[in-house]
């Protein structure tokens, strides 16, 4: 079928909306018409070149929503009409890390950035009208109007639930309360200093606080995110890590920070050394931010390190599970427990996702979300 999508021609070129063509669904593939995509900042790095792809053109987003509409063949667990959420890592359920509880790093992620089908690496789903393959941003490339993905990428949600918010439990949400939750095992009690205060960091704040941090310390330049970090739970919102390293000391008898969680939208190797010098010995700083390719590593104290005995902990996904943990997230959403419609700033038409792209970089958005 044709569709459209946002596609990035070459590595720091910006989207452009072009016509492209999907694939009839193979076995164990879906159609969705998609409903919502958010913005994230992982997006934006393939537009500025700081993330490079194996394929291009390369459709982007990963965060998304939609109605299923067909279905190729060995389909059980979706129907046609049923509303899906998108997992930015697919969970097979077969491999040894879905086995083990670990669905953020099922090998069907593995082709992520080559963007071709993960069950069949060497075919790709999308093409240009004149036949070239384009990939799908982790396997999935949500800004296009229709997505022809394999079924381990979607979970049914119930169609009462509003599809341009909970778009955003396929990413951000996911991975800012995980790491909070998961890779910082923040415990009660904690101080815990969250650097980076947009729709990952809002979420690793609502992590924190279900986990029962005592003190959580926002950090972030823009004043409407501060401002809005305490609806999150945030309990100070400061604009500087020296600032929140002062505060965190003032609070533990001079200690430090238990732990810190790094969500800034452009990763450098000073924010690894800010965020451990903000925290205690025996304390976690996890890396949840995406840093350019190309990055030259961290100015960093290896002895400090070893000899304070911290931890200095990766996170994809927020070491979440999204089969379980998307439909839990859903669950506290109707609780009321977690905040998910505040995260939603502006909403933008696929025609005017470069307004959306711009507005993120000038900080003006928690979340700005593609609506179809
Ligand atoms: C990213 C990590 C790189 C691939 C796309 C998703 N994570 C969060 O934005
Ligand atoms: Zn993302």
């Amino acid at each position: 079928m044709k569709t459209r999508g946002a596609v990035v021609v070459a590595p720091g070129r910006p989207y452009e909306v072009v016509d492209l063509v999907l694939d009839e669904p193979r076995a164990r593939e879906v159609v969705v018409k998609m409903s919502a995509s958010g913005i994230c900042h992982s997006d934006d790095h393939l537009a500025t070149g700081d993330l490079q792809v194996q394929t291009y053109p390369f459709c982007g987003g990963h965060e998304g929503s939609g109605v299923v509409v067909a279905l190729g063949t060995d389909v059980t667990e979706v129907e046609v009409d049923d509303h899906v959420v998108f997992s930015f890592v697919p969970a097979c359920g077969r491999c040894r890390w879905c086995a083990a509880g670990q669905q953020n790093l099922c090998d069907l992620g593995a082709h992520a950035l080559s963007g071709c089908r993960p069950d069949d690496p060497s075919t790709w789903r999308v093409h240009t009208p004149d036949g070239r393959p384009v990939g799908q941003m982790s396997s999935i490339g949500t800004f296009s109007e229709h997505t022809v993905v394999n079924v381990a990428s979607v979970i049914k949600v119930d169609r009462d639930l509003p599809l341009h918010v909970i778009c955003l439990l396929g990413c951000c949400v996911s991975t800012g309360w995980g790491s909070s939750v998961n890779d910082a095992r923040v415990e009660p009690g904690d101080t815990i200093i969250v650097m980076g205060l947009g729709g990952i960091g809002m979420n690793a704040v609502q992590g924190a606080r279900h986990a029962g941090a005592g003190c959580v310390i926002g950090v972030d330049p823009v004043a409407m995110k501060r401002t809005l970090a305490s609806d999150f739970g945030a309990t100070h919102a400061v604009a500087s890590m020296q600032e929140a390293g002062r505060l965190a000391r003032s609070r533990t008898d001079g200690q430090g920070a238990d732990k810190a969680v790094i969500a800034v939208g452009v990763l450098a190797g000073d924010h690894l050394a800010e965020a451990l010098s903000t925290v205690r010995k025996g304390g976690t700083v996890v890396i949840t931010s995406v840093a350019p390719m190309t990055d030259l590593g961290a100015p960093i104290s290896l002895f400090q390190v070893a000899m304070l005995h911290q931890r200095i902990q990766g996170s994809i996904y927020g070491g979440c599970n999204p089969r379980r943990d998307i439909p839990r997230q859903v669950q506290m959403y109707r609780d009321g427990q977690l905040i998910l419609d505040e995260l939603v700033t502006k909403t933008y038409s696929l025609d005017d996702i470069g307004q959306g792209f711009a507005d993120l970089r000038s900080g003006l958005n928690l979340r700005g979300v593609v609506t179809f």
